[in-house]
């Protein structure tokens, strides 16, 4: 069986990082905080985070913070809750989640939870379970979730959930495999997973694998590498994952790599990039593929960082 090409994507990692026209392209210009913390962490699970310069990642996060404490996806543009959480688990990959003011952080995430328990990304006030997750998430790394109401936080999201089993973005929003992570992991930190029907969520996740043996993130969708992670993920977190064939996916996933120049794709011979080769990683990660460190499904971090923050305080 093919094999991964470890070293061809840490150079394709790092190359991208450098090169504007790639990595800081006109469409992952925006979305840059997130771009770093995929970068990081795939250089992380390799082994290869070393190879990082943490000073200049730092100073760089810390120029993208605004004055209402949350951070832009770039230097210059407005903050949101998605650039938050990328902002914070990637000062926690370099090991400096001592460079920020915690409470100013907690306050602007604390600030966008509304009445009924859920989340506004930012000023505008768009609503989405992926929302929540993130608040959830990001106020446990920083062990502030005392800041919200988590009770009403739980309720929300449960009441996404759909008859399928699934959970969607809003209330009555379709089921998604993206979503379905985000309220699963959300569930997941705040020790809420009996609200989910396991046997009922799990078959409409083991459903999502096709017969190439990648998963798609909806019914009648193509398979697509980075949802091996939304999907498996949920998967592991509803102790379900041995309803699905993880030799088929270690292959698709392996499959889909440019085994020239580094980097992996959404689809066997598509142009890769780095959200892919994270996802592919992470995937493979939480598949226990050899030589890969641990990632923990629903932080999406390291499980040796995630020990650090938790149990070595
Ligand atoms: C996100 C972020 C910003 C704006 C909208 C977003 N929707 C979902 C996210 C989560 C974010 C993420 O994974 N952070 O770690 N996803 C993205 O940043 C991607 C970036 C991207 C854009 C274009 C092509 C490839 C990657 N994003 C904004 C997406 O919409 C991707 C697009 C895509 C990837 N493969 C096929 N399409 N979709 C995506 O992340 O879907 C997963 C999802 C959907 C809803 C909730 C949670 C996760
Ligand atoms: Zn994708």
């Amino acid at each position: 069986m093919e094999e991964l090409a470890v070293k061809k994507h840490v150079k394709y990692i790092l190359s991208a990082e450098k090169s504007k026209d790639d990595f800081a392209s006109v469409i992952m210009e925006h979305l840059r905080m997130n771009g770093a913390y995929w970068g990081l962490t795939t250089l992380d699970l390799l082994g290869k985070l070393e190879t990082v310069d943490t000073d200049e990642v730092v100073s760089w996060v810390m120029e993208c913070q605004h004055e209402s404490g949350g951070f832009c996806g770039n230097i210059g543009h407005d903050p949101h809750i998605l650039f938050t959480l990328s902002a914070v688990q990637v000062l926690a990959l370099v090991d400096r989640i001592n460079v920020l003011d915690i409470d100013k952080v907690s306050e602007y995430i604390a600030g966008l939870q509304n009445e009924d328990g859920s989340f506004a990304g930012d000023i505008w006030g768009e609503i989405d379970t992926r929302f929540s997750y993130i608040a959830i998430c990001c106020l446990s790394l920083l062990h502030r979730l005392d800041k919200i109401n988590v009770e009403k936080a739980v309720k929300y999201i449960v009441s996404c959930k759909n008859p399928d089993g699934g959970f969607g973005s809003t209330r009555g929003a379709e089921s998604h495999a993206g979503q379905i992570f985000c309220c699963v992991g959300a569930l997941a930190i705040t020790g809420s997973l009996h609200y989910i029907d396991k046997d009922l969520l799990g078959w409409w996740l083991c459903e999502r694998q096709v017969k190439s043996g990648g998963l798609n993130g909806r019914p009648e969708k193509l398979p697509d590498v980075c949802y091996s992670w939304w999907v498996l993920s949920s998967l592991i977190m509803i102790d379900r994952v041995h309803w699905i064939d993880k030799q088929k996916l270690v292959r698709f996933i392996l499959d889909c790599q440019d085994k020239e120049n580094g980097g992996i794709s959404d689809r066997p011979d598509d142009v890769v990039d780095v959200f892919h080769t994270y996802f592919g990683v992470a995937g493979l990660s939480l598949l226990e593929y050899p030589g890969l460190k641990a990632i923990d499904p629903a932080y999406a971090l390291p499980v040796d960082l995630i020990n650090k923050i938790f149990f070595s305080r």
